[in-house]
Formats: structure tokens, sequence, C-alpha cells
């Protein structure tokens, strides 16, 4: 298949739908629109919401009701962008090749950015979803609440602020991004194999492609924080190094860690084995992990 033509259909269309879904910009408070669109508008690859879709696909589900939850994956991780960029936190100036929002904005103006894009996530992740039992996406979007919040991203978030200038164990490391990164990637496509109709053997697989799916993406989010170049990423390279952060690349070394997202690529596609050639897109995107340039 031609990946590259599949997730740039993928991306129109998440964008359109994003579009679709949004408050116009010249609705008052005009100035919290402008900036939630400035942060969400701005790039991004939209792998989330692509991860519903495919996952959708994989199990044999439509795609097209599953857009308004897939936004709400997107609107969620960008408000996660915001809030990590704020002088609070990451303190950072760049994002997705823009200045963050609390640099094109305030510091007051990004908060609410991110305060609105989140519970704007959840004004769409309940929208009823033609040919769902509400039974079984009211299951999807508490595990999204879960995934989001204390005991996924944002209980990892706390644990990766409490991790600075410490030095951590290999496991420590993984538990930190199992939950701050990890965990919102694994919702996506378990979402999507839920909200697809997928069996429970096709779920559990999907929530193995997942788990090993979002470290994957974490390790190489470390590698290219080392290597990666600040202009094609698009956001502030040598971060970790900075900020005296333990990483896969501190641990292991930059050739170590390729080879661990290499074996954490093929865990995910032995996931895969059962499925038809339905599952490609899938098998594509975690293939390009080994490939990120951004
Ligand atoms: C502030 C609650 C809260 C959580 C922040 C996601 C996160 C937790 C922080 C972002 C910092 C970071 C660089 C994490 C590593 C992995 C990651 C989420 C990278 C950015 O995701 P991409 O590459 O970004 O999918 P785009 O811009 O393409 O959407």
């Amino acid at each position: 298949m031609d990946l590259s033509r599949y997730l740039e259909e993928r991306r129109l269309l998440v964008e359109q739908a994003l579009e679709d879904l949004l408050p116009p910009v010249q609705r008052p408070p005009q100035r919290l629109n402008a900036a939630i669109r400035h942060s969400l508008m701005g790039g991004g690859k939209r792998l989330r919401p692509i991860l519903v879709l495919a996952a959708a696909e994989a199990v044999g589900g439509q795609t097209s009701p599953l857009l308004p939850f897939a936004c709400a994956m997107e609107c969620i991780h960008t408000y996660s962008l915001i809030h990590d960029d704020l002088p609070a936190m990451d303190d950072d100036d760049l994002r997705r090749g823009r200045p963050t929002c609390h640099k094109a904005f305030d510091e007051a103006t990004a908060i609410l950015a991110g305060d609105a894009l989140l519970t704007f996530a959840f004004e769409l992740a309940v929208r009823p979803v033609a040919g769902v039992d509400p039974a079984i996406q009211m299951t999807v979007v508490a595990q999204l609440a879960s995934d989001a919040g204390i005991h996924g991203m944002v209980g990892g978030q706390m644990m990766d602020m409490e991790a600075e200038n410490r030095l951590l164990s290999l496991p420590e490391l993984q538990n930190v991004h199992i939950h701050k990164t990890g965990a919102l990637i694994r919702s996506a496509i378990l979402a999507g194999a839920r909200l697809g109709g997928g069996s429970p053997e096709g779920t559990r697989a999907l929530k193995r492609y997942g788990e090993a799916f979002g470290l994957a993406f974490q390790i190489t989010d470390d590698i290219l924080d080392e290597v990666g170049d600040s202009l094609v990423m698009g956001k502030t390279a040598g971060n970790d190094r900075k900020r005296n952060k333990a990483s896969y690349c501190s641990l292991l070394g930059v050739a170590q860690a390729r080879e661990e997202a290499a074996s954490m690529v093929r865990e995910a596609l032995e996931a895969l084995a059962p499925f038809s050639s339905a599952a490609d897109p899938l098998r594509g995107l975690v293939r390009m992990l080994l490939d990120r340039t951004h």
C-alpha cells in the first residue's frame, strides 16, 4: 500500500473535520478561539486520530462516523502540548514550526486554550456514533478519561517532572513513558478497535500493538531529541540533555536505543499477525517510526 498517500488523505479528512467541528474564530471569545486554532490547526502529524481510524479499519469497521471521536484525540493531544510548552513546564518557544501558544498569545490565554481543548474533546467524544452501542461508547470514553488523566498522561507528566535531575533505571523510564506518551496512543488504538466493532481477541491484539507502538514512538522521540534537526521537527531539539532528563539515549546510547525501537516495532507487527490486509495501514504506521524525522 502507498502509506504516504494514505496518511495524507487521512490527515486532510481529520483537518476538515476539525475545521467543521471547532467554533468559528469570529465567535466570542475571539482571542480564545484564535489561540485554540493557532495550536490545533498549525500542523502536526495527526497521528492519534489516524490511529483511531486505522484501528477501526483493521477490525472491519466504518471510519467516517468515528471522525468526531478521532478529533477528540487530537484536541487532548494538542492541549497537552500547549500546557507542556508553558514556562512552568518545558518553557518552549517553538511547536509545530510556529511560536508556542503562550508566545503567540500570553500564558493565561494558553492555559485557557488547553483547558478548553480538553473539555471540548469530551463534548466530541460523547457525540452519538452511528452504529455504535452507547454502552460500548461509554466504556471507551471512560477509558479515554483515565488514559488522559491521573492514571495515564497527566500522571506520567508528573512522574516525568519528578524525574528531572534523577538517574532513572530503564524500567523506571519505561514506566514514565508508558503513562506520559503511551497511554493516549494506546487509548486511540483501543477506541478505534472497540468503536469499529472489534472482537474481544482482535481488540486484545490491538491493545498489544498499541502498547508496543507507544514505546517505539517514545524511543524514536528520544532519538530525535538527541540527533534531530529543530527546523525539520518544528520543535526545539536537545531538550532532554539541556534539562538533564533521563532518556533512552542517555541510558542506552543512540545505537542501542535504535535497537530497542526496532524490537518494539517487531513486537507490534507480531501482534498484527492474525489480521488481514485491512491492518496494512497499522503495519505501515509502526514501521514508519523507525524512519521518523519529525
Ligand atoms: C501537560 C498534561 C500534560 C501532559 C504533557 C504529551 C506530553 C505530556 C508532553 C509533550 C512533550 C513530549 C515531546 C512528549 C514526547 C512525545 C510526544 C507527545 C511528542 C509529540 O507528539 P507528536 O510527535 O506531535 O505526535 P505532532 O505535533 O506531530 O502532533
